[in-house]
């Protein structure tokens, strides 16, 4: 235990070291690979010893439960807003103000960029990161220290270097923001689950800072620039803004880039080279933040209202065009979602030509009322998606008429439906050519149909050279079939088809997930199997029988039903059952030792695979839990099981390793 204690602190703090290069000076010593190694090799220690895992280890940054709400936080120095200047003569007038209130004959300036994301406090005590807050109105904001927990570049310790000695409070100011790079991919990601896109980096970083499950968070590439502090005891004083940065730097925590300019010109000149320079920069920002230098100038100057004397935003002029809206048509995603978009006359907008801009979704075309043959005005949001800004109502055409979603989806015909957040309107066909192969992909996906082999490259190819049209063509597929396909040997065929014909004993619950109905995730799945063993149950059940299903509410009650009446769904459905799809209805077990119980699974096993364990444990009537708590029955520990196993021992609730929980299953062992 000793040996491992040492060793945990060594990789805890290799690690925070490793951060530091990476976030603080930007520039790694070693790869991602190797830093991964490291972290894996800190979660297995602490996997084996859930004592290590202590809350400042890089392990434990995505934390507990998530929250009902947000607390509040009473900031202990207001946070300050920025007063805006627009162009170079209102930052004259700006720096005209301060020579004269400061009767100076010069003032040296610090501009830093403006990133345009989310303002966040942050406080550590004795080193450690205790608590982080938004801004709110400046002086209550929002705790969401969890949250702050889980952004990579935040150090949960600091880390003083040269010397430097840590304060027994540190309580610094900064902004959390999502990367282009990394708001593309999240977009990118967020397209591919059908869900709606974030329209610039902005809403998504306070978006995801604002989720009330950290575990959400965790899934969205936040950073973090710090670029203020609060004066606290044991923090030294600074002459200038710029030590007080390289401070920061000091004490373990990522400071943007910055430059100093020497009076009027020399703002002017940096604001110009920053305004030339911003799509080289790899996070978005809309101006320059332009602060004095020099500590007891700024002190001297102090603040008008919400906002400083010493500091302004210049911000840089918005990168808009006008142009023509030639028409307006819908895209057909891939999960159904009919999408808006302006087909636009070709405009120069940020050094980019942009002929498209999407209008997301029919609420938001609604509240722009953007119409065909408008002129309107364009811009491009994170320097990814042009965006229409608003409409010039004044070139409107005299006959020009709100456009009309289409009642038919434009690629296969079939009725569109609004969906339950009411914001997206979705085709509702089932073999819909726009959805197919995801809806193939799905379909076979391992806790759907489970065929193995039938992966996102295959069922384009299957749907493109027209082998597979529904679902049931899966079953129509022989060996010459599968042997046209480019790639396709002649094993791998064989192991296809022995695959397909497997996933034909099936489980009602597994089968109506597979059919890849809007918003039906396993536990909906799972409730409609209990309630309709039979899927032609569901032909005649109304709304009200399918409301009554655990965890169904009216709206998704109203998308089960119109699934069921649509005539398309319901031979795709009995293609299947032709074929010999034949799904078993659930046996719902009153007795033997799960039955009624709560089990957490945590760990890995060596005989089956989570969701395997997940099944069986449902089939004999338990249920599977995500965290532990009095209420939980059993504790089934893999290896290297996690902190829920320590949670478990704290809690004296029972605990079973991989052979003990085979035992029970088979009903060798007592309950
Ligand atoms: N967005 C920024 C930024 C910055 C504060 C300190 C006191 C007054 C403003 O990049 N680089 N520096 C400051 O300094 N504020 C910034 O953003 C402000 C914070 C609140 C509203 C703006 O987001």
């Amino acid at each position: 235990m000793k040996t491992a204690e040492k060793r945990a602190r060594e990789l805890r703090q290799e690690l925070a070291h490793h951060n530091y290069r990476y976030y603080v000076l930007d520039s790694p010593e070693v790869s991602d690979a190797q830093y991964d190694r490291l972290m894996r090799e800190l979660q297995e220690l602490e996997g084996q010893y859930p004592q290590l895992a202590t809350p400042d280890s890089p392990t434990q940054r995505v934390g507990g439960e998530a929250a009902e709400k947000f607390e509040k936080v009473v900031h202990r120095a207001p946070m300050l807003s920025l007063a805006n200047v627009f162009n170079d003569e209102e930052f004259s007038d700006f720096h005209e103000r301060i020579l004269k209130l400061s009767n100076a004959s010069d003032v040296t300036y610090v501009c830093e960029p403006k990133l345009d994301g989310l303002a966040i406090t942050l406080r550590y005590e004795n080193g450690t990161f205790v608590q982080g807050a938004t801004r709110g109105d400046g002086t209550t904001g929002e705790d969401v220290t969890g949250n702050l927990r889980t952004v990579r570049s935040l150090p949960l310790q600091l880390l003083p270097q040269d010397g430097v000695k840590v304060p027994p409070v540190v309580e610094v100011r900064g902004e959390v923001f999502i990367r282009k790079e990394d708001f593309k991919k999240l977009n990118e990601k967020r397209e591919e689950e059908g869900e709606p896109l974030f329209a610039n980096p902005r809403n998504a970083a306070a978006g995801s800072l604002r989720q009330l499950d950290p575990k959400m968070t965790a899934s969205r590439p936040l950073s973090i620039y710090l670029y203020e502090y609060v004066p606290t005891e044991g923090m030294p004083s600074f002459e200038t803004h710029t030590e007080k940065l390289e401070h920061l730097k000091k004490l373990g925590l990522p400071v943007n880039r910055h430059v100093r300019a020497k009076g009027l010109d020399g703002v002017r000149a940096a604001h110009e080279a920053s305004r030339k320079g911003r799509h080289e920069l790899p996070f978005e920002v809309d101006g320059m933040v332009v602060k004095i230098d020099e500590e007891d100038l700024r002190k001297r100057l102090g603040q008008v209202s919400k906002s400083p004397r010493w500091a302004v935003a210049y911000k840089f002029p918005p990168e808009e065009e006008s142009t023509l809206v030639e028409l307006i048509d819908v895209q057909v995603g891939r999960t159904g979602a009919l999408t808006p978009v302006a087909h636009l006359k070709p405009v120069k907008v940020g050094g980019v030509t942009v002929s498209r801009a999407t209008l997301h979704n029919e609420d938001e075309l609604r509240r722009k009322d953007v119409r065909a043959g408008d002129t309107v005005f364009v811009r491009r949001a994170g320097d990814v998606i042009p965006e229409i800004v608003s409409v010039v109502p004044s070139k409107r055409p005299a006959d020009s008429k709100p456009y009309e979603f289409p009642k038919n989806c434009p690629v296969c015909g079939a009725k569109t439906a609004k969906d339950d957040e009411g914001a997206i309107i979705r085709c509702t066909g089932a073999s819909c050519p726009a959805q197919l192969v995801e809806k193939i992909r799905h379909f076979a996906s391992r806790t759907a149909m489970d065929i193995d082999g039938m992966g996102d490259k295959l069922a384009s190819s299957l749907v493109s050279n027209g082998l597979v049209k529904t679902f049931a063509d899966l079953y129509a597929l022989n060996k010459e079939k599968l042997l046209s396909l480019e790639r396709m040997g002649e094993k791998s065929a064989e192991n296809l088809l022995a695959a397909i014909d497997r996933s034909k004993q099936t489980t009602q619950r597994r089968f109506l997930y597979a059919l890849g109905i809007r918003h039906v995730g396993e536990a909906t799945a799972k409730a409609l199997a209990e309630s309709f063993p039979e899927v032609k149950q569901l032909y005649s059940a109304d709304i009200d029988a399918i409301t009554r299903v655990k965890d169904v509410g009216p709206t998704m009650a109203q998308v089960l039903f119109a699934f069921f009446q649509e005539p398309q769904n319901r031979a795709a459905i009995d293609a299947l059952l032709a074929a010999g799809v034949t799904p078993a209805p659930p046996q719902v077990t009153t007795s033997g030792p799960f039955a009624g119980k709560t089990v957490v699974l945590t760990g890995g096993m060596s005989g089956m695979s989570r969701d395997q364990a997940k099944e069986e444990i449902e089939r004999r009537g338990g249920k599977v839990s995500g965290s532990v708590s009095k209420k939980t029955d059993f504790v089934v520990a893999g290896e290297d099981a996690g902190s829920k196993l320590k949670k478990a021992q704290e809690l004296g609730v029972r605990i079973l390793d991989e052979q003990a929980f085979l035992k029970l299953l088979q009903g060798e062992a007592r309950g």
